[in-house]
């Protein structure tokens, strides 16, 4: 494929929205430069530091040449089984619960387990407060995560509740909000980002055909401090995994208990002498947290099997 004369030197910048072969770059001025990717081999997701170097002619104003290496990034297993990143260079996972849609907690243990892995902070909101919750499962699980070390914070866009205790955790931070379509995360950045609409619409606005609901993930500058990724809401999300023996690292209750098993390899599942059945037995871990550990173990007990040479 033949370009347009390229001017200029290359510059660095910062992926702030990325959707197909295009992507906004936010260069070293501050400024969002429309860009496209060069060759077919380059990929980009949000967060990522960028090389680019001005376009001639029409179309984008830039394009991006190399990806620069990622401090971290979270990714996620598509349909096909391959791994694919979903945003890069950060240091914190927010995941968004809510009354409404119904919790599914097994994704958000996913998630959480996906950020022990990565070495990112995690979080929980909340949110939508000023629902009732009348289930009481969401109380519980939420009282669950605290007891587990994760900060749990209330929100809603109605009201002020929580805001100062979630804009101290963004300071300083890059986060990325995750969760299911709808609790609400595009509606927590109107709120921590003020006039962040008209952004959100020039972004989107060849995506989204009028529907409200986030198709591209994009970065916004948090006024407080911080860096705050959206990210288009999922029914379902599966990190890839690390080897069986490594698994228990994405529960933090099971891998603390697991130096008092007997077996320094244990699975923790019906292991003679395993600390982990040990303390569900006392009710000091909770059932729903090890089935979603189980869950996991399975299907990379099924992966690593499909690939004999990768080391167990
Ligand atoms: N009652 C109540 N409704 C809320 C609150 N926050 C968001 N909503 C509503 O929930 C719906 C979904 O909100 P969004 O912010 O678009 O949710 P999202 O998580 O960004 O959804 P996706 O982009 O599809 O992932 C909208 O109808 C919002 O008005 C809240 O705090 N309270
Ligand atoms: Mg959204
Ligand atoms: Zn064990």
């Amino acid at each position: 494929m033949k370009h347009e004369a390229d001017a200029g030197p290359a510059r660095h910048g910062r992926v702030i929205a990325s959707h197909g072969r295009d992507a906004v770059v936010l260069d070293d001025a501050g400024q969002a430069v429309p860009c496209r990717l060069q060759g077919r081999r380059l990929a980009v997701v949000c967060g990522d530091r960028v090389r680019w170097i001005r376009a001639r002619g029409e179309g984008a104003a830039g394009r991006i040449t190399e990806v620069l290496p990622r401090a971290t990034v979270l990714a996620r297993l598509n349909l096909q089984g391959e791994t694919e990143a979903v945003a890069a260079n950060l240091t914190q996972l927010v995941c968004v619960v809510a009354p409404l849609p119904a919790p599914d907690f097994g994704l958000c243990d996913r998630y959480l387990a996906a950020a022990e892995w990565a070495g990112l902070k995690a979080c929980i909101v909340a949110n939508k407060s000023d629902l009732p919750n009348e289930s009481g499962t969401l109380a519980s699980a939420l009282q669950e995560y605290a007891r587990l070390g994760y900060p749990v914070l209330r929100a809603s866009k109605r009201a002020a509740d929580g805001v100062a205790e979630l804009t101290a955790r963004l300071a300083g931070e890059t986060s990325v909000l995750v969760g299911q379509s709808g609790v609400g995360k595009s509606s927590l950045i109107n709120r921590l980002v003020p006039g962040v609409e008209a952004r959100v619409d020039v972004v989107s606005r060849a995506s989204e055909m009028g529907r409200h609901t986030t198709s591209t993930s994009s970065l916004y500058q948090v006024p407080t401090g911080g860096e705050l990724i959206d990210s288009p809401g999922v029914r379902d999300f599966s990190p890839p995994l690390p080897a069986p023996r490594d698994l228990a690292g994405g529960f933090r209750e099971i891998a603390s208990l697991a130096p008092g098993c007997r077996f320094q390899d244990c699975r923790h599942r019906r292991e003679p002498g395993c600390a982990v059945a040990a303390a569900l037995g006392d009710g000091c871990i909770s059932a729903r947290r090890l089935a979603s550990y189980q869950r996991l173990l399975d299907l990379a007990e099924k992966m690593a099997q499909r690939a004999p040479r990768i080391r167990r």
